[in-house]
């Protein structure tokens, strides 16, 4: 059966640690959208590693890890995890499997990322610049490359044809409606080049990986009665179906997009984990109801260590939305959920949990078709904080009743259990409540 993690806010719940946590009870670790605009961080031996592409059970021995087919791949990014993995003494030979379905993040994708985010000016979605966007256009549009090209031996022609075109759209993008240039830095040609030349090097040696039939390979694991955990990246309201669009990423983050992620029927999966942050945050632009401007937000960011685990661009914060999680858990059939950085809020008195917006005098638990419309104002529920360093705690009994309580009204609000919280970055920082 296949178990699926997510995140059920704007991304960066901690998926990265729960994925490690977890991946001991499974045979097969899988990444099914996104790419390397996710951060997941875990820690090994005391060491922090951030991986983007890399599926977050590639240190557990004997697992195998696969990248799925609904994730756009970047050799350039994934040359350099697969660098900083096998330091570990990870053998990738063994444990990672790339499906040739797979679609090719090229380096003018990253460029036609800056340019759309330039020419946007105060309206840009804030994205990681890492051409995720223009790779998954390319793929509705039908025009993307993808990994199994790689092998073929007209892949340079494929790669101009294509290269070409998209010099073609940065022209359009330099040129305003009425013929003036827009300002800013896009990419040069020397710059280009230089993404150009590594871009290659790259391909090389993710050609010496191992490149699979994904759709075959994760069945027959299936079909021989192996353990999948499919791992997501970015957050449920990033979706770019039931995110806040336009303020969105480019694929399906929520548990549909597992099945036309990996080529799996939807009777095979099982559990949907869901993962939440003690409160919220949200990295890039767009709505965000319960984001505190003030130094509870500023308390919230530096105790949490709240800056993008791939730009390092702080993350805006704020209290916990139940409408939004409650939106999530609809879209996604979330079983369980994990509750990760309780210890982040130890040192609050006072704690504010989200149970209704205010949308032009009416109050409502739904999430609006848009949030820009109208202010919509957050009504909040307080709770008393926990004051203890919970990040010592080891066992669901010694849970201070503050917290319990806390979590006890998550639980029915949402009609999911919160099964574990987190509280700390550590590996065994987890508990089963
Ligand atoms: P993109 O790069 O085009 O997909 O960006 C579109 C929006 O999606 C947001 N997004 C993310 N939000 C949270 N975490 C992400 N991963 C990194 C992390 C982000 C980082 O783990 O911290 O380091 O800045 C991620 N990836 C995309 C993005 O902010 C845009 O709002
Ligand atoms: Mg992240």
């Amino acid at each position: 059966m296949v178990d699926v993690i997510l995140g059920l806010q704007w991304g960066d719940e901690g998926k990265g640690k729960i994925v490690d946590y977890f991946a001991k009870d499974y045979d097969v670790i899988a990444r099914f959208q996104g790419g390397p605009n996710a951060g997941h961080t875990l820690y090994v031996n005391g060491e922090k590693v951030v991986l983007h592409q890399i599926p977050s059970g590639v240190f557990h021995k004997g697992k195998l890890n696969i990248i799925g087919n609904g994730v756009v791949l970047d050799p350039v990014t994934l040359k350099k995890e697969c660098d900083r993995v096998t330091a570990f003494g990870v053998n990738l030979q063994e444990n990672l499997f790339i499906a040739e379905r797979t679609h090719i993040i090229l380096p003018t994708h990253r460029a036609l990322d800056k340019a759309a985010e330039i020419s946007k000016g105060n309206e840009k979605i804030g994205s990681t610049l890492k051409g995720i966007g223009p790779t998954y256009m390319d793929k509705t549009g039908r025009n993307g490359l993808r990994v199994g090209d790689l092998l073929d031996e007209n892949f340079s022609t494929l790669y101009g044809k294509l290269k070409a075109k998209h010099l073609q759209l940065l022209n359009n993008y330099r040129t305003k409606e009425d013929g003036s240039i827009v300002e800013g830095d896009f990419v040069n040609e020397a710059e280009l080049e230089a993404w150009e030349k590594e871009f290659f090097a790259a391909v090389e040696f993710l050609k010496s990986l191992n490149i699979v039939n994904g759709e075959y390979f994760i069945n027959k694991q299936l079909a021989a009665g192996k353990q999948v955990l499919a791992e997501g990246a970015q957050g449920s309201m990033l979706d770019i179906d039931f995110g806040t669009f336009p303020f969105v990423t480019s694929s399906n983050t929520i548990s549909a997009g597992v099945c036309s992620g990996l080529g799996i029927a939807p009777q095979k999966i099982r559990d949907v984990i869901g993962i939440t942050k003690a409160y919220c945050t949200r990295v890039g632009s767009g709505p965000f109801p319960t984001e505190l401007h003030d130094e509870t937000g500023e308390k919230l960011r530096q105790i949490g260590g709240e800056f993008g685990a791939t730009t390092g661009r702080p993350r805006r914060c704020g209290w916990m939305d139940l409408v939004a999680l409650n939106f999530a858990c609809l879209i996604n059939g979330v079983t369980k959920i994990v509750m990760t950085k309780a210890d982040v809020l130890d040192d609050f008195s006072e704690l504010d949990l989200c149970v209704a917006y205010t949308i032009g005098g009416k109050e409502t638990k739904e999430i609006p078709f848009r949030f820009d419309r109208e202010e919509v104002a957050p009504v909040y529920n307080t709770f008393k904080g926990w004051n203890v360093t919970s990040s010592a705690i080891t066992s669901h009994e010694a849970l201070p009743q503050t917290m319990k309580d806390y979590v006890a009204f998550i639980d029915n609000y949402l009609g999911v259990k919160v099964a574990y919280v987190s509280n700390g970055p550590g590996r065994d920082q987890i508990i089963a409540l």
